[in-house]
């Protein structure tokens, strides 16, 4: 989730204009990420902080800033900014709930935040306890408190890393940070665990040695004689790095981003920090310290500084080609951002804080009604069957333009469910003002906190998978399918009869990580078949059953739609009754077969393909030897039945983008398509 920039000036003179500058063009750089908000703070004119912010663009943002009446010539030799593009994941897109977050009106204390800090409501609650007054809806916003809070109970004895070291130990879930503080002008701290984070360092003169020292806690913080606590002991020993050869120091510029693309206009120099590291510069110095010391901490003493020698479109995408590749890879993190605070893995329980106050209401529907377009509507049709069997209540699923087409009777007491990744997608926001107008409950399933299905809907749940820029889903896709799968369970959890099913599939979702990883993992694999096999095909057929059917429409939409070969998801209880004409020697068919209680019923599809000469392409769970000996497979592990199209989605995915780039299209841009269908 989105974007920090920080920029550290030291004996460089640098005018307000320019280090706002450099702050917004910083932000720019991160764009790509997506967001809904960006702000940032610098210096003020006396002992102060400013903080600039509000929703929308960094353009926007440009004209606000220019609008303020800030004396921008006024020359600082140093001084450290800092800025965001914020991805709301706790509070509505509004300026309050913008980064920088405050500790109080003097903006003593300023933070901003990428992530997510799941234990938020505890620290907040034991704060207003101490007074408090919280102005946002954010989780970061108890950071910045909490730190003031530390510092003042420490009677303000703590130096910068310190501080900060003893705030972040008291925080679970993710986050990359960069504090900046009236306390301690012309100094920051960054630190991270879960988002990346790295330091941009560029000099005149060469540096002595191209690494940092990790100080341990040891000695970083001796008391010398005389010397005030509250200011760490210089050691010059360990920050090298940063002297010129006379040993004097000399003028420096610290950029600091969540990735290289922000970095690389200003220099190449770039040390990445690791999970845990706590980074202090101060006084043109960066010192690097780590939050726990711990004997078990097995990370290197030293971070290297890296020049980079990529250029900027490479780095936008890491070591990927296209925002399509990075998505399909960033799947085990993804789906653990969509599970996270959500899954209870040890006692087995689910809990989806956004239909807290409404399960008891859907669990009394007559019907459970799907709404959704394209790959939503799939995962829809995943799901379907779990929530039928787990809360024995009729579920079907609609395509928003037919649905509006038909204009369905619907009733108050059913419960329609709208799933989207943009949240903004024309044809199912307006089956959803159809359908709150007939007083059904309305739930949203989105990946965008602030879009109109986010907002108009009774209540739902989002995603949390982070921005999506590939226009082919597929981080959103695993992600709404496991938010649904969690949906049921959640609704079942008074059943003791379904509990062992529930653990089961509780037990599946732990594993899923893994199991994308070794899918992942035969990459290389799935290319070459796409290369040696399926480049050259007119047409491909992608047959499944059951649990499977999602997968084959979800498969052949994202061949079509970035490969633009004609593919088709055929159900293959339905084979007889049509498709298989369509099946000869010379027609490409993929077969998903995992194993599960369809698997004799695919089983004769098999033979019914094979009688007429066919020759698919069988997935199949790993170790099928059967399979394996008699056919081309595609191996997967097998996990929970209703999960395994989370797994099986995987392969068809990578096979998509593999076709996709041997047609030479734009992967990310196919033609006709846009990401965010926000016309009927
Ligand atoms: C909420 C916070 C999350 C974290 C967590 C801690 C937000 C956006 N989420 O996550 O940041 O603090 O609590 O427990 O602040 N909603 C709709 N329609 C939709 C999607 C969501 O009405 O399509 C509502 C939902 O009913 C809830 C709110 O939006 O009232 C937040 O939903 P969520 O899924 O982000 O909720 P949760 O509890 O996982
Ligand atoms: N959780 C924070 C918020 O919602 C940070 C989100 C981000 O990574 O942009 O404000
Ligand atoms: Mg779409």
């Amino acid at each position: 989730m989105c974007g920090i920039f920080g920029y550290c000036n030291f004996l460089c003179e640098k005018s307000r204009r320019e280090v706002c500058d450099t702050l917004l063009n910083g932000l720019s750089r991160l764009e790509y990420r997506g967001y809904d908000s960006a702000g940032f703070a610098v210096d003020g004119d006396i002992e102060d902080t400013l903080i600039i912010k509000q929703v929308g663009k960094v353009a926007a943002l440009r004209k606000l800033t220019d609008d303020q009446p800030l004396d921008f010539s006024k020359p600082f030799i140093s001084h450290c900014g800092m800025a965001h593009t914020r991805w709301a994941t706790h509070g509505q897109p509004s300026q309050i709930n913008s980064h920088p977050q405050r500790s109080d009106d003097k903006n003593e204390f300023v933070v901003v935040h990428n992530g997510i800090i799941t234990n938020y409501k505890e620290i907040k609650l034991l704060l207003e306890k101490k007074g408090y007054v919280f102005e946002s809806d954010t989780d970061t916003e108890c950071v910045a408190k909490l730190t003031k809070y530390v510092f003042e109970s420490h009677n303000k004895e703590l130096n910068f890393t310190e501080l900060v070291k003893t705030v972040v130990k008291e925080l679970e879930g993710s986050y990359a940070f960069i504090f900046k503080s009236t306390h301690f002008p012309n100094e920051i701290v960054a630190t991270r665990r879960g988002s990346p984070l790295l330091i941009g360092v560029k000099t005149q003169k060469k540096l002595k040695v191209d690494f940092v020292d990790v100080e341990s806690s040891d000695n970083s913080f001796a008391t010398v004689e005389g010397q005030d606590m509250s200011r760490p002991a210089l050691n010059r020993s360990q920050s090298r790095a940063f002297l010129s050869e006379d040993g004097l120091p000399q003028p420096i510029e610290y950029f600091l981003a969540s990735d290289a693309s922000a970095i690389v206009e200003h220099t190449k120099r770039v040390l990445y920090l690791e999970d845990d590291d706590i980074a202090h510069i101060a006084d043109g110095e960066l010192h690097i310290h780590r939050v726990r010391r711990s004997k078990e901490d097995n990370t290197a003493p030293t971070r290297s500084i890296q020049t980079l020698e990529i250029e900027l479109a490479e780095i936008m995408k890491g070591s990927f080609d296209h925002f399509m590749q990075k998505e399909i890879y960033e799947q085990p993190e993804s789906v653990v951002n969509t599970m996270r605070g959500r899954v209870n893995f040890e006692n087995h329980e689910v809990t989806l804080g956004g239909l807290r106050g409404f399960t008891h209401i859907i669990r009394r529907a007559r019907r459970i009604i799907f709404v959704a377009c394209g790959t939503s509507y799939h995962s829809c049709l995943a799901t379907r069957s779990i929530f039928e069997e787990l809360n024995q209540i009729g579920t079907q699923a609609e395509l928003a333009s037919d649905f509006l087409d038909r204009e369905p009777p619907i009733f108050r007491d059913d419960v329609c469910v709208f799933v989207s990744q943009s949240g903004e997608t024309a044809d199912t926001i307006l089956a959803m003002r159809y359908c709150l107008e007939r007083g059904a409950l309305c739930v949203g399933v989105t990946n965008t906190v602030g879009s109109s299905i986010s907002r108009e809907t009774h209540c739902g749940v989002h995603i949390n998978a982070g921005p999506e820029i590939g226009v082919a889903s597929t981080k959103a896709y695993t992600s709404q399918y496991i938010a649904l799968v969690m949906m049921a369970i959640q609704l079942a959890q008074d059943s003791k009869s379904s509990q062992k099913r529930r653990e089961e599939i509780i037990d599946g979702l732990y594993r899923l990580p893994s199991d994308i990883k070794e899918v992942l993992a035969i990459d290389a694999k799935l290319q070459q078949l796409a290369v040696e096999q399926l480049a050259q095909e007119k047409s491909l057929l992608i047959l499944g059953r059951g649990y499977q059917n999602a997968t084959c429409l979800e498969g052949a939409l994202k061949i079509k739609e970035i490969s633009y070969i004609h593919s088709e998801g055929i159900f293959a209880g339905e084979l007889k009754h049509g498709p298989l004409a369509l099946i000869d020697e010379t027609m490409a068919v993929i077969l998903v077969m995992t194993q599960d209680k369809y698997y004799p019923k695919v089983q004769s599809a098999l033979q019914q393909v094979s009688a007429r000469s066919g020759n698919p392409i069988v997935i199949c769970n790993t170790g099928d030897e059967n399979l394996k000996n008699h056919h081309r497979t595609i191996e997967v592990p097998k996990t929970s039945d209703c999960l395994q199209g989370l797994v099986n989605i995987i392969p068809l995915q990578l096979l998509s983008y593999h076709l996709a780039i041997l047609k030479g299209v734009d992967v990310d841009f196919p033609r006709n398509l846009a990401k965010s269908v926000t016309v009927e």
